[in-house]
């Protein structure tokens, strides 16, 4: 019988965790308080008994290595990525749950943070330049959903929002983001151009951040993109700009995405979508092979919740539970 520990904040947490990594029928041997706290569940894996007796024969290793490969794989790590991981873990000397451990800090870090909006101070004269944020990206992926999250969130601890759409192409994309607008009492304005936009943005002295929804645009499509870059390169605000790209989207689409969308180039991504599959690796390892810091994950559709800032312990998260804890 092969014995795992999987570690928790409490003694529900852990055991929530084990039924997550080893199903509803593995076994609960036994449980510790650990000197931090934290709670240890010994639990027997029903499966993984019943599969070793036919490999008796080959050399046993460290169930700890077992399971973060187990998690990884579905997660939906790459191979070069889950070697990293196990090779690390392996060296770090760390065994059973501190294994998990172990691969959550190496993995977690291999994924840059982007600082957040940077908010003018609470106590700046009135005219001062707000914070500039602009969302790029696919069709779908919630640019506009994942804005008014983020808009929401700074209104509702007093920021002065304000709210620009840009996407006179979609029908019913303004009024999306006007009842958006309207829900938490923020000014909407439309932007046709980059030229109309450099002067809405010129006007808001005195607001803390100003929201630039844009219209979705294929990778493909190479003059949409150039238009989209453009329009943003006539504000002389300084500009952030996120690339906003679903966690279910397959490797070779991320990749094109950021291809498509260097032009703009993003200061940052955002992950949507983190609900809608448990295979989230791909989109993360394609951040960190872009170089791309995280500042957004999202795991809902509901403005007022779903929304996380991206930090190493929710990419472990990520990795090893295949969804945000
Ligand atoms: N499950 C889930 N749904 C989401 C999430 N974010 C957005 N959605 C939903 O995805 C759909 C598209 O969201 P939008 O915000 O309109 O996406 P968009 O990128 O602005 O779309 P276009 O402007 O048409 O390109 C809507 O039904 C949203 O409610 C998320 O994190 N999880
Ligand atoms: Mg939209």
């Amino acid at each position: 019988m092969q014995i795992h520990r999987v570690r928790g904040r409490d003694l529900r947490d852990a055991l929530r965790r084990a039924g997550e990594q080893f199903g509803a029928a593995a076994l609960l041997l036994s449980h510790e308080v650990l000197p931090d706290g934290d709670v240890m569940v010994a639990v027997a894996d029903p499966v993984r008994t019943i599969a070793t007796r036919g490999e008796l024969a080959k050399p046993a290793r460290s169930a700890g290595l077992d399971d973060v490969e187990r998690a990884l794989v579905r997660s939906g790590c790459s191979r070069e990525w889950i070697d990293a991981a196990l090779a690390h873990v392996e060296q770090s000397g760390a065994r059973g749950a501190y294994a998990l451990d172990a691969a959550a800090a190496w993995i977690g870090a291999r994924v840059a943070v982007a600082p957040g909006p940077r908010l003018p101070s609470r106590d700046a004269a009135t005219n001062n330049q707000p914070c500039v944020l602009a969302f790029v990206g696919p069709t779908g992926v919630g640019k506009t959903t994942t804005l008014a999250k983020i808009a929401s969130r700074m209104a509702r601890v007093g920021r002065r929002v304000a709210l620009v759409s840009m996407d006179t192409q979609r029908p019913g994309a303004v009024e999306q983001l006007a009842a958006h607008a309207q829900a938490m009492q923020a000014p909407l304005q439309v932007a046709a151009n980059g030229a109309e936009l450099a002067r809405l943005l010129a006007l808001s002295g005195g607001r803390d951040c100003v929201l630039i929804d844009t219209t979705g645009r294929s990778p493909r499509d190479a003059q949409a993109l150039a238009e989209l870059t453009s329009s943003l390169a006539q504000t002389r605000a300084s500009l952030s700009t996120y690339l906003v790209l679903s966690a279910g989207a397959s490797a070779a689409a991320l990749a094109e995405a950021q291809r498509g969308f260097a032009s703009t180039k993003p200061d940052a991504w955002i992950v949507t979508k983190l609900d809608e599959t448990r295979a989230p690796a791909p989109v993360l390892e394609a951040a960190a092979r872009a170089k791309a810091p995280l500042a957004f994950l999202c795991d809902g559709a509901d403005i007022d919740a779903h929304l996380e800032r991206a930090s190493a312990e929710r990419f472990a998260d990520l990795f090893l539970r295949g969804r945000l804890a």
